[in-house]
């Protein structure tokens, strides 16, 4: 099911929420969703992640019913279309909802700390889990970003998602169906995203496919802050998350990724498209030496 190949997957982003801090309030009627994840699917999103709840800092979760009434039509139309739809959820029950709606794929970015039953609907339906690394609910969760064991953020992701993993197969989820993911944003700070992504080959020695979310995130944005320390608007980030995406795809991560999460799908799938033909033509030189490949 989640297979690897050279080329990572795209995750389409397709929240239905009035409050995500890159798009809160522009798709948060299932209509004007709908229509947003059909237009990534043309742009060439191969799966589309539905979400509900907003996860950015400091945000306040909405109850149940209204995570429910948000996603479940959504999924329900994309499935419908044949999409290859996620869930972006953190609780149990909207998760089993989701998948009878048509779901093949829960994202829990609390990696399955926030509700412990998801791990239960989970190997109860087979679907495939992206489990995130995750300390806390987002209205406090960046006090949770240190950091100071020995082997600093990269070890401690690491081990905690291992210790995710133990979980996961003690209430019976397979490990063909896991997909871990760092968590740029979750209780670190930027220089913590960093050097994950510099060392996903250390996440990658766990076994399982990674899934890097760091479109348009605050990182970004403090990268390319203004000359008095203001943090570039999250509307004018696409093209540092494109440019990064282009280096995790060229294996600049030091690991393969399965899938990338973003937002303006198009953008990042032309940074792939860059990132396989210098792949494909660094074989063809090996492969060819002094053969001329320019055609
Ligand atoms: N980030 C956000 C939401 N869901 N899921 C996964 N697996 N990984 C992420 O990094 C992640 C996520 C927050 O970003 P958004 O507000 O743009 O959706």
């Amino acid at each position: 099911m989640t297979g690897r190949s050279s080329t990572p997957l795209v995750m389409g982003v397709v929240n239905v929420t009035p409050d995500s801090f890159s798009d809160g309030g522009r798709y948060d009627d299932p209509a004007r969703a709908v229509a947003h994840g059909r237009a990534l699917l043309a742009q060439g999103a191969d799966i589309l992640d539905v979400g509900g709840e907003s996860t950015r800092p400091g945000a306040t979760r909405p109850v149940p019913a209204e995570e429910l009434d948000r996603v479940v039509p959504v999924i329900e139309a994309l499935a419908a279309d044949g999409a290859r739809v996620s869930v972006d959820t953190m609780r149990a029950e909207v998760a089993a909802r989701a998948v009878e709606a048509g779901a093949e794929i829960v994202n829990d970015v609390s990696g399955g700390l926030a509700d412990p039953e998801i791990l239960d609907v989970v190997a109860r339906t087979g679907v495939t889990y992206v489990a995130m690394h995750w300390r806390a609910h987002s209205d406090r969760m960046q006090q949770f970003a240190a950091y100071d064991e020995q082997g600093g953020v990269v070890t401690a992701v690491r081990d905690e998602l291992a210790d995710r993993v133990a979980a996961m197969r003690a209430a019976g989820v397979h490990d063909e169906q896991v997909v871990l993911d760092p968590g740029l944003g979750f209780a670190k700070l930027a220089h913590h995203n960093w050097e994950l992504l510099r060392r996903l080959d250390v996440l990658a020695e766990l076994g399982f496919p990674l899934l890097v979310g760091a479109s348009r995130k605050t990182f970004l944005g403090r990268l390319l802050e203004d000359a008095d320390g203001e943090p570039r608007p999250v509307g004018e980030r696409e093209a540092a998350g494109v440019a990064l995406s282009g280096l995790l795809a060229a294996g600049l991560g030091g690991a393969p990724v399965w899938c990338l999460r973003v937002h303006d799908v198009r953008a990042h799938r032309d940074a792939l498209a860059v990132a396989a033909q210098w792949g494909g033509a660094a074989a063809d030189r090996a492969a060819a030496p002094g053969r001329d490949s320019r055609t």
